[in-house]
């Protein structure tokens, strides 16, 4: 079996088994009050940590999607993560990947040595596919109905696979005609944007339908609300959950899992991977 590789302008990474990308939020929280520098300096450690525990990549993120959000301003956004972004770049060979919906942000990343963009939105806001075509960059385009703050009113589906993938693949062609090879791609079904728990099972159920789209697959459910749902934890303990689930979308054929604890999934993939190997 071929296997996928992500091509970026000084860096190639080979999917030959499942990488793990390191989520780093850059978002002010409400227990660190030692303001932007002590921030800074925060998501730059825990972003070594990340990598230091078997993530290959590492995704910044300064725009809070969590649902009911309000949209982050622009230059706040800018102020969040490029900081971040400048300080890991000196620190790190891992790739670095920007969690980000804004075509201002992404050719900013890109001119201080991002890797990659990430984009829940699929390139959607005015402008992202001429931005994302310039970086030359890899895009991960994830799929989402409406807004993450309503985005859960329209949690309906006739077909809930066959829309995700109609959808993604919509979303290939508007970036080819915007001047983005397909090479360039990685799709994401969205877990957990505008679907209930029974949409996120059967998308993981089915997440092996979505290789027909020909593209690498980069999956998300760290401490999502499925994972509550499923054992009645709070977002705190819900690292077993998490592990689990993303071994077995790594099972499924999922080349990239995005998550907060590393270094549990890591241990589980070295597990799956020495059977692997047997077979
Ligand atoms: C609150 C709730 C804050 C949910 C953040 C979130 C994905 C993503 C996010 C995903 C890709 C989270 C989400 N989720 N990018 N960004 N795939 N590609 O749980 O599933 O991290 S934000």
């Amino acid at each position: 079996m071929p296997f996928f590789e992500l091509l970026a302008p000084s860096r190639r990474l080979l999917l030959d088994r499942p990488k793990i990308m390191g989520i780093v939020n850059v978002t002010p929280d409400s227990f660190s009050d030692g303001g932007r520098y002590h921030q800074r300096d925060q998501a730059l450690r825990h972003a070594i940590k990340l990598q230091q525990e078997g993530a290959s990549l590492l995704d910044l993120g300064g725009e809070s999607t969590r649902p009911g959000a309000q949209a982050v301003a622009s230059q706040e956004e800018m102020d969040r993560v490029l900081p971040v972004l400048e300080a890991l770049r000196q620190e790190t060979d891992a790739w670095i990947s920007i969690d980000t919906s804004n075509p201002e942000l992404m050719r900013e990343a890109a001119a201080r040595g991002a890797d990659l963009i990430n984009d829940v939105r699929a390139l959607s806001r005015p402008g992202a596919l001429e931005a994302a075509a310039a970086t030359g960059l890899p895009i991960c385009l994830m799929h989402m109905k409406g807004e993450p703050g309503s985005m859960q009113q329209q949690a309906s589906y006739q077909n809930l696979v066959a829309e995700v993938i109609a959808f993604l693949r919509s979303r290939i062609e508007a970036c080819q005609a915007a001047g983005i090879a397909e090479e360039r791609l990685l799709l994401d079904p969205g877990f957990g944007f505008a679907k209930n728990l029974d949409h996120n099972l059967t998308l993981l159920n089915q997440l092996e339908a979505l290789h027909e789209l020909g593209r690498p697959l980069l999956v998300g459910m760290s401490r999502k609300k499925m994972l509550g749902e499923l054992t009645g934890r709070p977002v705190e303990e819900r690292e077993v959950a998490s592990v689990t689930a993303h071994l077995l979308a790594a099972q499924k054929g999922a080349q990239l899992l995005r998550v907060h604890d590393v270094a549990g999934l890591k241990d589980a993939l070295s597990i799956w991977q020495a059977l692997t190997e047997k077979e």
